[in-house]
C-alpha cells in the first residue's frame, strides 16, 4: 500500500534507447477497446490524451488508501495525501524546468492559469491604451481573458498575422513590439495547425524591451521537452489532460517574484494566512493562488504521469511522433482532393485537413463508423478560420502510443468518405 507521496511510477520496461511500442500501448487500457466494431484508432489526442494503467491506479489509490484533505489534518491520512500532492508539484516543477516548486500553481487547466494571470496580473500592470501581442492562431482560450480584461481596462489587442504556411510573421510581431505593449501573450504550439512556434526568438524580442511573456504549452507539454528557463518566458500554462493524466488539472508557472506581487485569484479556505472582519492576510505563494480544496486526485494523477512519461523520454517521444508525422503526413498528401492546413516546416503531430465539397463533420462521422477517433470543428479557434476562409477542419492529432497502423486506417477511412461523395 502506498501511503506516502507516490513515488516514480514510470515504467520500468522501457528505456529511451529502447521504445517498445507494443508495450506502451498495453499500458493504456483504452486503447485495447473496440469503437463499432472495430479496434480503436485514437487519433485526437490534442483534445484529450488516452492516461495509462499507471495513473488510473494511482489516483483509485488516493481514493481507496489515503483520501484525506490536504494541509489541514495532523491525522497520517492527511499527512499523506498533503505529501503526495505537494510531491507532484515538485514533480511539474523538474518536468519544465522551473527554479522552485513555489513557483508552481495548480489550477483546472491551461485556460483557468490563462484568467488566472490576466484578472490578477493584468489587472494590476494593464491599464487604458496599453497593448497586448496576441497571434492569429490562438486558442480561445488565449484570446477571450484577454479580452475581457481589455473591456475592463481599456487595452488594446494587437494581433500578430500568420503566413499561407501557418507560421508567425516575425517581421510582423517585430513591428508591434512598441513603448505601450505590456505583454506578449502567445501559444507555444498551434493546436489546429501543429506548428511550434520560435518562443525563444520572440520573448527574447519582448525581454529585449521589456515586456514580460505567457507561452501557452497545452500543446507543447504533450510532445516535446519543456525548459521554462531556456524559453525565457513569466508565464507558462498547461492542462494536465493532454498530458495522460486525469482532467480537471493543470498548472501555472510564473517567476517568483511576480507571484509574490499579484494579488490573489480567488478567496477562501487554505489562501489565507489570518483572517479576521478588519481583513484578511494571505498564505504564501503559490498556496496563496489556490483557494479551496483543490483537485487532490488529480494532482496525484498528474505527477505519476510525469513519472510515467519521463521514464520513456520526451526526446525519444518527440523522435518518435516526429517520424510518425512525416509518415501521416506523406501519406495524406497522396490523398487527392484534400489539402493539409498547417504546412510549417516545424510541427508537432496535428494534421489539419479539409477536403474539397465535403464538409469535416461528414469526414468526422464516417471515419467514425471505421473505428477512426478524429475531431472536427473550429478547435476552438475561430480567427484562425477566418484567416484560411474555411468554417472547420478535420483534425488527426497524434501521441506517442500511435502508430502507423492507425495512420493507414484513417487514411483508408477517408478513402471511404471519398466513394460515399462520389
Ligand atoms: N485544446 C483541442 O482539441 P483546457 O481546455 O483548459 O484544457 O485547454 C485549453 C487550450 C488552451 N490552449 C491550447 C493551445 C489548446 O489546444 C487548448 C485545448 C483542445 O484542441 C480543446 S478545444
Amino acid at each position: 500500500m502506498t501511503t506516502t507521496a507516490e513515488k516514480p511510477a514510470g515504467r520500468k520496461s522501457v528505456k529511451p534507447e529502447a521504445f517498445d511500442i507494443v508495450a506502451i500501448r498495453s499500458d493504456f487500457p483504452l486503447l485495447q477497446t473496440q469503437s463499432h466494431g472495430k479496434p480503436l484508432a485514437y487519433l485526437d489526442n490534442a483534445a484529450t490524451s488516452q492516461k495509462p494503467q499507471a495513473v488510473i491506479a494511482a489516483t483509485a489509490r488516493y481514493y481507496t488508501n489515503y483520501n484525506a484533505n490536504i494541509h489541514r489534518g495532523v491525522y497520517k491520512l492527511s499527512a499523506d495525501a498533503t505529501a503526495a500532492y505537494e510531491g507532484a508539484r515538485e514533480k511539474i516543477a523538474q518536468f519544465i524546468n522551473a527554479p522552485s516548486a513555489k513557483e508552481i500553481v495548480f489550477v483546472r487547466g491551461a485556460t483557468e492559469a490563462v484568467n488566472l494571470v490576466a484578472a490578477t496580473w493584468g489587472m494590476d500592470n494593464i491599464h487604458s491604451g496599453d497593448e497586448i501581442i496576441l497571434s492569429e492562431m490562438e486558442h480561445h482560450s488565449n484570446i477571450v481573458p484577454w479580452q475581457l480584461l481589455a473591456q475592463r481596462t481599456g487595452a488594446i489587442l494587437k494581433v500578430i498575422p500568420i503566413t499561407d504556411t501557418g507560421e508567425l510573421s516575425l517581421e510582423h510581431y517585430q513591428s508591434l513590439l512598441s513603448d505601450r505593449t505590456r505583454l506578449v501573450a502567445l501559444t507555444h504550439v498551434s493546436n489546429a495547425l501543429g506548428t511550434i512556434n520560435p518562443v525563444e526568438r520572440i520573448v527574447a524580442a519582448a525581454h529585449a524591451r521589456g515586456i514580460p511573456s505567457l507561452i501557452d504549452g497545452a500543446q507543447s507539454i504533450p510532445h516535446l521537452a519543456i525548459d521554462v528557463q531556456k524559453i525565457g518566458c513569466d508565464f507558462f500554462v498547461f492542462s494536465g489532460h493532454k498530458l495522460c493524466a486525469p482532467t480537471g488539472i493543470g498548472a501555472l508557472w510564473a517567476k517568483h517574484d511576480l507571484l509574490e506581487k499579484m494579488p490573489p485569484y480567488q478567496g477562501g479556505g487554505d489562501m489565507i494566512s489570518t483572517v479576521s472582519f478588519a481583513g484578511s492576510t494571505w498564505n504564501e505563494v503559490p498556496h496563496k493562488f489556490e483557494a479551496g480544496t483543490p483537485h487532490i486526485a488529480g494532482a496525484i494523477g498528474l505527477g505519476v504521469a510525469i513519472d510515467y512519461l519521463t521514464g520513456i523520454g520526451m526526446d525519444t517521444i518527440a523522435r518518435y511522433e516526429h517520424e510518425l508525422l512525416t509518415y501521416a503526413t506523406e501519406k495524406m498528401e497522396k490523398i487527392s482532393g484534400l489539402r493539409i492546413i498547417g504546412t510549417a516546416p516545424e510541427k508537432a503531430a496535428v494534421i489539419s485537413f479539409v477536403m474539397d465539397n465535403i464538409h469535416p463533420h461528414d469526414i468526422g462521422t464516417i471515419v467514425d463508423g471505421e473505428g477512426v477517433a478524429i475531431r472536427t470543428g473550429h478547435h476552438c479557434c475561430q480567427p484562425l478560420m477566418d484567416r484560411y476562409n474555411i468554417p472547420a477542419t478535420a483534425r488527426a492529432s497524434l501521441a506517442f502510443y500511435n502508430t502507423r497502423e492507425d495512420i493507414d486506417r484513417l487514411a483508408a477511412a477517408i478513402e471511404k468518405v471519398k466513394e460515399v461523395f462520389a
